[in-house]
């Protein structure tokens, strides 16, 4: 018996070697360039090509556009494992609304959390710590920018941002985030990339 294991095992192996073996083709050093191109924003736009501006958004050089109040009073954040502006990241990742709204986290993708960080919300508001894939929602009654993150991928700057009202506490959200970039080692300009769309 055991040795109709093994002898199923190594066809198996056999199977998926050889398989997999002839499902990717080593090929030309071409092929292999394509396959490892770099996607997303990781791609150097050139001006001619309509598709790349889009991409050409998200590099440090060009200005983003200001977010705009959002209607209604119920807004959705998706925590995502990639979307359009990276990886490990909220969706949308910049809003803007009303006073007394509330925001829903929707666990999209799993092992994410969205946590208020001290010092980064109005002063007297209200904070919150969702656990990893749970779908929290929050209403803001109180005015200013609030900043958030997620436990385990703030190294990958997996943070967000909420404005409700005004931008009254600026000032405070602009120079903790030079604390708080001091914990990403990845995508280091992206807090100051959402700031600026407020
Ligand atoms: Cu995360």
């Amino acid at each position: 018996m055991k040795k109709l294991v093994s002898i199923f095992q190594f066809t198996l192996f056999t199977v998926f070697f050889f398989g997999s073996a002839n499902a990717a083709p080593p090929g030309t050093n071409q092929d292999m360039r394509e396959r490892l191109k770099p996607s997303g924003t990781l791609v150097r736009a050139s001006k001619s090509d309509s598709q790349q501006d889009v991409s050409a958004q998200n590099t440090a050089s060009q200005p983003l556009p200001k977010v705009e109040l959002l209607s209604g009073s119920e807004h959705e954040v998706k925590m995502l494992n990639s979307g359009p502006g990276g990886t490990m990241i909220f969706e949308p990742a910049v809003i803007k609304i009303s006073k007394g709204d509330t925001v829903h986290f929707k666990a999209t993708d799993l092992a994410h959390n969205s946590v208020s960080i001290n010092g980064m919300v109005p002063q007297g508001a209200e904070t919150w710590a969702g656990a990893l894939s749970e779908e929290i929602s929050v209403t803001l009654d109180t005015e200013g920018v609030y900043v958030y993150q997620c436990d385990p991928h703030v190294a990958m700057a997996m943070v967000g941002v909420i404005q409700v009202g005004e931008a009254v506490n600026m000032s405070e959200i602009k120079s903790a985030a030079d604390d708080l970039k001091a914990n990403f080692a990845l995508n280091g300009d992206r807090l100051d990339r959402y700031l600026e769309q407020l």
